[in-house]
Order: structure tokens, then sequence, then C-alpha cells
């Protein structure tokens, strides 16, 4: 069985691309898997760009096929931040909590009124040579939230409201997450690409 590496050191995505990938015949590894590799820095502008360095990045280091995920979260009335520093937001050493706190409070500060925003996820597929193969992007759009709710997924998703729901991702059942996100959108649009390549679904 061929093997492609998920390489992403945020526990949530892990989550997430495993159970939207489990029915593939594909053994999935995991950086736990490989506890030598180092970090790779995000110096990309783009999402595609980052999503690129980390897959190249991962399976120069391991010698395995490899998948990224770079992903964020745009903001309209703030011109798009987070964006590619989504995980970065308030500092190195801020919690989830605290930059969901500065995004509530930067929103307001803006005057509150527009409060569209979209999750985007490039997911960046590198081979064994680390050798980039494809990009697939996806795309959800909704809208901030004026307070935080629930606690499932990770990172923003307690003051994110998908279009066609009232409620955050915190509070949605997991299933509607796999579904709509853009995480699930971006594998959806990778699936027939790793299919063909890394064998057939089980
Ligand atoms: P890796 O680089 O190791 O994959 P990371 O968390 O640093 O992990 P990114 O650089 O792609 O990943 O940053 C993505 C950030 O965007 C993530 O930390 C969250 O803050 C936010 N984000 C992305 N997808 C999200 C989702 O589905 N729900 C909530 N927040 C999300």
């Amino acid at each position: 069985m061929k093997e492609l590496l998920i390489a992403t050191r945020n526990p949530g995505k892990v989550r997430e691309v495993e159970s939207l990938l489990g029915s593939l015949s594909l053994r999935l590894r995991s950086l736990s898997d490989f506890p030598e590799t180092t970090e790779v820095e995000e110096t990309g502008a783009t999402f595609a760009e980052n999503g690129a360095i980390k897959a190249q990045a991962y399976a120069a280091q391991t010698g395995c096929s490899t998948l990224a995920d770079d992903s964020g979260l745009e903001v309209e009335a703030l011109n798009g931040a987070p964006g590619v520093f989504s995980a970065r937001y308030g500092g190195p050493a801020a919690t989830d909590t605290q930059r969901i706190e500065l995004l509530l409070d930067e929103l307001s500060r803006t005057g509150d009124a527009d409060r569209r925003a979209r999750f985007v996820c490039v997911i960046a597929i590198a081979d064994d040579s680390a050798k980039l193969l494809r990009l697939f992007t996806g795309i959800c759009q909704g809208r901030i939230a004026h307070a935080p709710s629930g606690s499932g997924g990770f990172g923003y998703d307690p003051v994110f409201i998908p279009d066609g729901y009232e409620q955050s991702f915190g509070v949605l059942p997991s299933e509607v997450k796999r579904r709509i996100s853009h995480r699930a959108r971006a594998l959806e649009a990778a699936l027939p690409f790793l299919l063909d390549h890394f064998g057939k679904q089980a």
C-alpha cells in the first residue's frame, strides 16, 4: 500500500484530514511518525506558496509523498486579514482564544456592519522526491459572529458562521464541517488525483 504523509503540526487539521481521507486505501502517516523533522518556516505571501513550501520541505525531509494544508481566515472588513497570518495573528505565543478576542476587537473598531469572511484552504501534494505535483483550493464563505460559541473544531471555528447556517462551526455538528468546510472542499477537489496516483477507494 502506498504511503502519504499528512504534514501538519496542527492536531485539529490532522483529525479533519484523516477523517476525510480515511476511505482511501492509502497508508496515512503523520509527523509523529517522523520525530526527526524540523519545523518549516512559512515565508510565502499566499496560501498556495506556503502550502507548496510545506509539502516540498517535509517530502524532502522524510522521503515520503506529502500532503500539506495551508489555510486561514479572510475577513472582508479587515482587507483579508488575518489571511496567511491566521496562525500567527496576535503573536506567536497567543492562544486561539486570544486570537479570537483580537479579531472581534479589530472588527468592532471598523464599525462592525460588514462581517463577511471566508475560510480558504490550499492542499499541496509533493511526491517522494519533493517535486510539487498539484495544488487544490477550497473556500467556505460565512460571517463572523459577535461572540464565540461552542468548542467544536479548532482555531477560529467558535466565531465563524458558515453561509446557510445560524450557528458557528464551534457549535454545529462535526459532520457539517466535514461536508462544507474549505478543507473538505479542497480535499474533495484533490480526491480524483489522489485516487489516480495513490490507489483506489476502499
Ligand atoms: P501547520 O502549518 O503545521 O499545518 P498551522 O496551524 O500553523 O499548522 P497554517 O499556517 O495553515 O497552519 O495556519 C492555519 C490557521 O488558520 C490555523 O492555525 C487556524 O488559526 C486558522 N484555520 C485554518 N483552518 C481552520 C479551520 O478549519 N477552523 C478554524 N480555524 C482555521
